[in-house]
């Protein structure tokens, strides 16, 4: 029983890192339904069962709010309502059918005066002149009953595809819709997307929610079948009892774990502020009450909708070869970018890639790598962050700078023994390198640094010129 007074039940098949098992077969539960007029008949009959017994409440009882926000709009005032029950108030909105629609969806404990909410949709009206929908389905997503606002997602997500038979109706061609979620807002839109038949340009999922959706039926999450297009930044995989909100399984097209995906530079979710702490206690304590981590992905996509940093995804089995530099050539498929130029790129899967701990978060990668000479004597000392080094090995290492350097000219070089145990087991005191080379992953060049033998004394650096870029 939590504090608040609600048991709540989260539904999950997994164990960590999203790997699913099969779910037990549900016991027999007589099947609820609830009806509404224009929306109509929700049940829980599986998989719709995830919501562990809720089901939507009425529409009076939500209260969304459609806000259209334009240019035109933005010029005099700051939105316009629209609403499903009445066409009207979309055809005689600034709704401007020839223009793509970006409909902005928060998630759980948030609501249309979240702050990223108007700070995404301010950097998409910078973007392009575009109509903006944010949906305020606050009351449906509040504390503390998570349960229920994972059933009313399917309400609230009936009532925007009724607004977009509206301006389909007008003219509009749902192939430029694309709709923008966080969290349980993410799952939305992957049910709207089921709704419409999969018929959607685009769904950009910023971290789906776990609990409840988590290697459950696609038919219920977010999924690549829910529209033409699907990206997915994960941010805040961990498991849930490890205060993770995100599901780390991939849902999309293509998925960029962001610094892994699990959790992010700059943030101390901790327990106490997790979203674990949150559904199971109705406490938020961290900014807008959602994980520190599990937020990172609006801001990242946010920052993304005007930046010329390219916020490169890279193909990798696993974020342990990402960061030891190991992934940053584009192979097999070809890299992408994070965020909202996504889209604009045919690679596909697991996208790996870094960032910093505060704004502006995108950065360059370079991988350093440098060749041991065959006839020095293996040593134990530190170039970069190897430990041990031996002849004939190959060290590589990822580094990331907060601005594109251009073309690198000098490289330097820097050996340390290791300073031993009582005076035993300390480093040889020089050390032989073959060869060194860098590559600007994000630019695709790489610049390689002297060909043939040199030595590298204790503590010495030693300036690379450059003699060759590819
Ligand atoms: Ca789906």
């Amino acid at each position: 029983m939590s504090r608040s007074g609600f048991s709540i039940i989260i539904v999950n098949h997994s164990t960590t890192d999203g790997v699913c098992e099969k779910p037990a077969s549900s016991p027999k539960v007589e099947i609820k339904s609830v009806c509404y007029p224009l929306v109509g008949c929700f049940d829980d009959k599986p998989p719709f069962n995830n919501a562990v017994g809720e089901l939507p409440r009425s529409p009076d009882v939500l209260n969304v709010k459609f806000r259209l926000h334009t240019r035109v709009i933005e010029a005099s005032k700051t939105f316009e309502y629209v609403d499903y029950r009445n066409a009207s108030s979309v055809t005689s909105s600034h709704y401007n059918v020839t223009k793509p629609l970006k409909v902005i969806i928060h998630g759980f404990d948030n609501n249309g005066d979240s702050p990223w909410i108007a700070a995404m949709k301010d950097a998409l009206l910078k973007r392009g002149d575009f109509n903006v929908l944010v949906i305020d389905w606050g009351e449906g997503a509040k504390l503390p009953n998570y349960n229920a606002a994972v059933a009313n997602l399917r309400l609230v997500g009936t009532q925007i595809k009724l607004i977009l038979d509206i301006i389909v109706k007008e003219g509009a061609d749902l192939k430029h819709v694309h709709l923008i979620g966080h969290s349980l807002g993410a799952h939305m839109a992957g049910y709207i997307g089921l709704l419409l038949g999969s018929a959607i340009g685009r769904i950009t999922g910023m971290d789906p929610a776990e609990p409840d959706f988590q290697c459950l039926p696609t038919l219920i999450r977010l999924d690549p079948g829910d529209a033409i297009f699907v990206d997915v930044i994960h941010t805040n995989g961990e498991p849930l009892v490890e205060g993770g909100a995100g599901l780390f399984q991939q849902c999309g097209h293509v998925d960029f774990y962001v610094n892994g995906g699990k959790t992010q530079p700059g943030c101390n979710d901790g327990l106490s502020g997790a979203f674990s702490s949150l559904i199971h206690n109705g406490v938020g304590s961290v900014g807008d009450g959602i994980s520190c981590s599990h937020a990172r992905s609006h801001e990242v996509f946010t920052e993304s909708i005007n930046t010329h940093c390219p916020f490169t995804g890279f193909p990798c089995d696993d974020y342990d070869k990402f960061t030891k530099g190991e992934c940053l050539t584009c192979e097999p498929g070809g890299c992408s970018s994070m965020g909202y130029f996504s889209e604009d790129f045919y690679s596909h899967g697991r996208m790996f890639l870094k960032t910093k701990a505060s704004p502006p978060y995108c950065v360059y990668h370079y991988a350093i790598i440098v060749e041991t000479s065959n006839t020095t004597k293996d040593t134990k000392g530190t170039i970069f962050a190897d430990e041990q080094l031996h002849k004939r090995d190959t060290i590589k290492t990822l580094v990331v700078i907060n601005e594109d350097i251009g073309p690198i000219k000098t490289l330097l070089l820097k050996y340390k023994r290791f300073g031993g145990y009582l005076g035993l087991w300390k480093g040889e005191s020089t050390f032989s390198i073959q060869k060194a080379q860098v590559i600007a992953a994000d630019a695709g060049e790489k610049f390689e640094f002297k060909f043939g033998e040199f030595e590298l004394n204790h503590n010495e650096e030693k300036m690379l010129e450059v003699n060759g870029q590819h």
